[in-house]
C-alpha cells in the first residue's frame, strides 16, 4: 500500500488537498482529506470519497470508440487510437475544404479543469487549424463581468476568515452542498455569536436556523439589493468617507437606487418589507460584515446587474478593512498566471459561438454551418439550455461529433467518435482555488484506466498529425508548467513552493484583509460602482432591472440548483432514478397533485416527466430540479434544459437557468 498526495481540481470553490491510498496493483483503494490546504482540514465530500466507483465504473470510457449504429443509438464499436485520430484528421481536412475551417467548433466548459487540461493544449490546437472559436458563458459570465469591472482581480475574504465575522450574509449559495468547507466556519462564527442571514427562494440547510430568511423570487435579487442601498443611503448609514476615497460612481448608483424604495422591491421580489428593512438595519449595525454572493443570483436576465448590486453594498455600508469584512464571490481571476504561455498561439478574429446557444448554432448557424463539434470537458446534452433543439442538432446527419470524455455521458450517446480521457488521478493538473486562495502542482497519481489520455497528450498528438507543431511549443505536462510558471510575475514565489511542497498560497497572501493588505485592480485602485462598459452593455444600463417573465400560462419559476451528491452532470450516474421534481404543497394542491404522482412540467421550449414531490423548502410558485441530471432521471428522457430558455443575461452572454417559467400537471 502507497499513500500519495494530490488536490481536487473538480468544480467546486474548496480545492481540497487529498490523500491517497494505492495497492500494489496500482488501483485506488482510500480517499481522503489531507492537512496541507488549511481550509480542507483532513476532511472532504462524500463523492470525490468514493471516486473510485468513478475510475473503475460500468460508464467508464476505457477504448476510442466508432458509430456502428444511426445518430443517438449508442451503437459503437472499439477501435484504435490511431484509428480514431486518422478519421478525426481526415475530417477536418474534409470540412475545411468543403465548408471552410470556421465549420469546425470545439465545445467546452472545464469548470473541473485545471491550467494543464483547459484552454492550453486543446485551445493551440483549435486555434492552429482556425476553428470557429467558443465563449465560455456556462457559468460566472455575468459575476465575472461585475467583479471585473468593478473590482479588477482584488480577491474575497478568505473562508477561514469568516469566523472573525459578525453578520454572514449567504446570498444566491448553498454552502452545505456545492463548498461544505465554508460551513465548519459559518458555524464557529455564529457559535461566536454572529448572525446568518440567507437570500434564497429555497429554504437551504443553513435557512434553518438563520436569523432572516429572505425567500426571494428567482431573478428579484436587483430591486432586494438596491432598496438596502437605498435605504443605507437614507439612513445615515453609508459611510461616505469610504465612498469619498474609495469608490467612483457613488452618486450614479445612489440615484439609480433611489428608485426602489422598500415596498416596491418587496413587492417584486415578494417578501415582506420589513423584512428588507431588517436585513438593511442587522447589516448596517454589524461588523465586521460579510456577504458569501454565490452563482444562484446571476442565473437570470438581471444576473449582472443583480451581482454587481450585491457587490456594491459593502463599500456602501463601510465594511471593508477589517479582518472578516466585505465580500467573496469567485477569486478565479485574481492569480497573476495567464494561459497564453500553455496555449503558445494568438487569438484572432474568427466566428465566436457562445455555448449557451450550442442548439440553436448546430439548427440555424449557416455561414458557414457547424459542420464538426469537438466536445471535451463537458457534456452539454445534460448542461446546456434549450436542450431539444440541442438534441435535434445532434442528430443532424451531416455533422460529425467528437466526444471525449472520461465515462459514457448522455453527450457520448451522439457521437461519431468517442475518445477516452483521464481523470485528475491519472494525469497531472495545476489548480488554482477559486474559494480557498491555494495553488497546486499534481502529477499523475494512477495509471490511466484502459486506454484513457490527458488531454495534453491528445491535442498534442492531433497538432503533430496535422503538420501544425512547432519546435518551441510546450508538449509535455512538465514543459507546460514551467512555461505557465516562468511567465507569471509571481513566478519565483510560486516555484520555491510548488516544487517543493507542490501547494503554494496566493503569494499576496490566503488571507487578504480588503482594502488593507489589497485593492482593486483599477487604474485608479478604486472600486467602479457604475463601470461605464458595463453600463453600456446592460440593456437598461447598469442596476436596470427586467421585470419576471412569468405568464398566466407559465407561471411557475424553475430552478435546477446544485446537489451534495454530483459536481454539476458528473457523477450523475450515481443518482438513482427517477429524480423527483420539488413542489410547493400550495401549487400541488391547486392542480390535484399529490407526492409521488407522476407530472409533467413544460412550456414552449419542452416538457419533463417525472414524479412530484411536496416540498416546504420551496417558496410557492417555484418548482426545483437539480442541475446535472441524465436523461436516465427522468421519463421521458428530459431534464431542467429542457424547459430553459436559451435567453442570455444582461451582461456577460450568461445562461438564464433560472429564468424557466413554466406549468406542471399530473399525468394520469
Ligand atoms: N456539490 C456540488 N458542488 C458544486 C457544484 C455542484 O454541482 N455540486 N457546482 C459547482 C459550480 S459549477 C458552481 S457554479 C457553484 C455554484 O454554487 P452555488 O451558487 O452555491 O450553487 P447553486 O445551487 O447554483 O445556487 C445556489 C442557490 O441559489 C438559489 N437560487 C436560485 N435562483 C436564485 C435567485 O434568483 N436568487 C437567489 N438569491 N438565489 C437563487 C438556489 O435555490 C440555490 O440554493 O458550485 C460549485 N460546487
Ligand atoms: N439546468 C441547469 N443547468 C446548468 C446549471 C444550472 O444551474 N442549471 N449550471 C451550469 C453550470 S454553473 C456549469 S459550471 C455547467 C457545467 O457543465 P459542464 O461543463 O457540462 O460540466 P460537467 O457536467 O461537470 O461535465 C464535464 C465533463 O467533462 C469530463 N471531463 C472532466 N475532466 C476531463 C478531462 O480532463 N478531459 C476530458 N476530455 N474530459 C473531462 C467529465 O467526465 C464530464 O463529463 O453546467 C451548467 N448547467
Ligand atoms: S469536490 Fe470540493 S469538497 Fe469535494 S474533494 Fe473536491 S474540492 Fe473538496
Ligand atoms: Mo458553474
Amino acid at each position: 500500500m502507497t499513500r500519495l498526495e494530490t488536490a481536487c481540481p473538480l468544480d467546486c470553490p474548496d480545492t481540497c488537498s487529498l490523500s491517497v491510498e494505492v495497492d500494489h496493483d496500482g488501483r485506488i483503494t482510500k480517499m481522503t482529506g489531507s492537512q496541507r490546504n488549511p481550509v480542507t482540514d483532513g476532511f472532504i465530500c462524500g463523492k470525490v470519497r468514493k471516486i473510485a466507483d468513478h475510475l473503475y465504473g460500468a460508464d467508464r470510457v476505457l477504448y476510442p470508440m466508432l458509430r456502428t449504429g444511426p445518430k443517438g443509438s449508442g451503437s459503437f464499436r472499439r477501435a484504435s487510437w490511431d484509428e480514431a485520430l486518422e478519421l478525426i484528421v481526415d475530417r477536418i481536412c474534409d470540412i475545411a475544404a468543403e465548408h471552410g475551417r470556421e465549420a469546425i467548433l470545439p465545445y467546452h466548459y472545464g469548470g473541473s479543469n485545471g491550467y494543464l487540461t483547459r484552454q492550453a493544449t486543446d485551445l493551440r490546437f483549435f486555434r492552429r487549424i482556425h476553428a470557429s472559436h467558443m465563449m465560455r458563458t456556462f457559468c460566472g459570465g455575468p459575476s465575472g463581468s461585475a467583479l471585473g469591472g468593478m473590482f479588477q482581480g482584488m480577491p474575497g475574504v478568505a473562508l477561514d476568515d469568516y469566523v472573525h465575522a459578525r453578520l454572514i450574509v449567504l446570498w444566491g449559495v448553498n454552502p452545505s452542498a456545492t463548498g461544505i468547507h465554508l460551513v465548519p466556519y459559518i458555524k464557529e462564527a455564529r457559535r461566536r455569536g454572529a448572525k446568518l442571514i440567507v437570500v434564497d427562494p429555497r429554504a437551504i440547510p443553513l435557512a434553518q436556523d438563520a436569523d432572516l430568511h429572505l425567500q426571494v423570487r428567482p431573478g428579484a435579487d436587483l430591486p432586494v439589493a438596491l432598496a438596502v442601498i437605498h435605504w443605507l443611503f437614507e439612513n445615515r448609514a453609508a459611510d461616505h468617507e469610504f465612498l469619498a476615497q474609495h469608490t467612483t460612481g457613488a452618486d450614479i448608483l445612489r440615484e439609480r437606487a433611489a428608485r426602489w424604495p422598500m415596498a416596491r422591491a418587496a413587492e417584486i421580489a415578494g417578501v415582506d418589507a420589513a423584512d428588507i428593512e431588517r436585513f438593511a438595519s442587522i447589516y448596517a449595525e454589524s461588523n465586521p460584515a460579510v456577504i458569501r454572493c454565490g452563482w444562484g443570483q446571476e442565473r437570470n436576465r438581471n444576473g449582472g446587474s443583480s451581482t454587481a448590486a450585491i457587490l456594491s453594498i459593502p463599500a456602501v455600508g463601510g465594511k471593508f478593512a477589517v479582518r472578516g469584512g466585505g465580500f467573496s464571490a469567485s477569486n478565479g481571476a485574481t492569480w497573476n498566471v495567464s494561459r497564453a504561455p500553455a496555449i503558445a498561439e494568438p487569438s484572432y478574429q474568427v466566428r465566436a459561438v457562445n455555448m449557451n446557444l450550442l442548439g440553436r448554432a448546430l439548427c440555424e448557424y449557416d455561414d458557414p454551418p457547424i459542420a464538426m463539434l469537438f466536445v471535451y470537458n463537458c457534456n452539454p446534452m445534460s448542461t446546456a439550455p434549450n436542450q431539444r433543439a440541442v438534441k435535434k442538432g445532434f442528430l443532424r446527419e451531416d455533422l460529425f461529433t467528437v466526444v471525449y470524455d472520461q465515462v459514457h455521458t448522455d453527450t457520448a450517446q451522439y457521437a461519431d467518435v468517442i475518445l477516452p480521457a483521464t481523470t485528475f488521478l491519472e494525469h497531472h493538473e495545476l489548480r488554482i482555488g477559486y474559494g480557498a486562495m491555494y495553488m497546486f502542482d499534481s502529477p499523475a497519481v494512477l495509471e490511466p484506466v484502459g486506454e484513457a489520455r490527458p488531454n495534453y497528450q491528445v491535442f498534442a498528438e492531433l497538432c503533430r498529425r496535422l503538420g501544425l507543431e512547432r519546435p518551441d511549443d510546450p508538449i509535455s505536462s512538465e514543459e507546460l508548467v514551467a512555461a505557465l510558471l516562468d511567465d507569471s510575475p509571481d513566478s519565483a514565489q510560486l516555484k520555491a513552493e510548488l516544487l517543493v511542497d507542490r501547494i503554494a498560497p496566493r503569494p499576496q497572501g490566503a488571507n487578504p484583509v480588503l482594502f488593507v493588505d489589497t485593492f482593486p485592480g483599477t487604474d485608479d485602485k478604486k472600486i467602479h460602482l457604475v463601470p461605464e462598459h458595463l453600463d453600456g452593455a446592460a440593456p437598461h444600463g447598469l442596476y436596470g432591472y427586467e421585470p419576471d417573465p412569468a405568464t398566466e400560462t407559465y407561471p411557475l419559476a424553475l430552478i435546477s440548483p446544485a446537489t451534495s451528491r454530483t459536481i454539476s452532470s458528473t457523477f450523475a450516474q450515481f443518482i438513482p432514478a427517477p429524480v423527483p421534481v420539488e413542489i410547493h404543497p400550495d401549487d400541488a394542491a391547486s392542480r390535484g397533485i399529490r407526492d409521488g404522482d407522476r407530472v409533467r412540467v413544460f412550456n414552449e421550449w419542452g416538457a419533463f416527466e417525472t414524479p412530484a414531490k411536496l416540498s416546504r423548502a420551496l417558496r410557492p410558485g417555484v418548482i426545483c430540479l437539480p442541475k446535472g441530471l441524465w436523461s436516465r432521471h427522468t421519463e421521458n428522457g428530459a431534464t431542467s434544459n429542457a424547459v430553459i430558455p436559451d435567453s442570455l443575461s444582461d451582461l456577460g452572454g450568461g445562461a438564464c437557468f433560472n429564468d424557466a417559467r413554466v406549468q406542471i400537471e399530473r399525468i394520469d
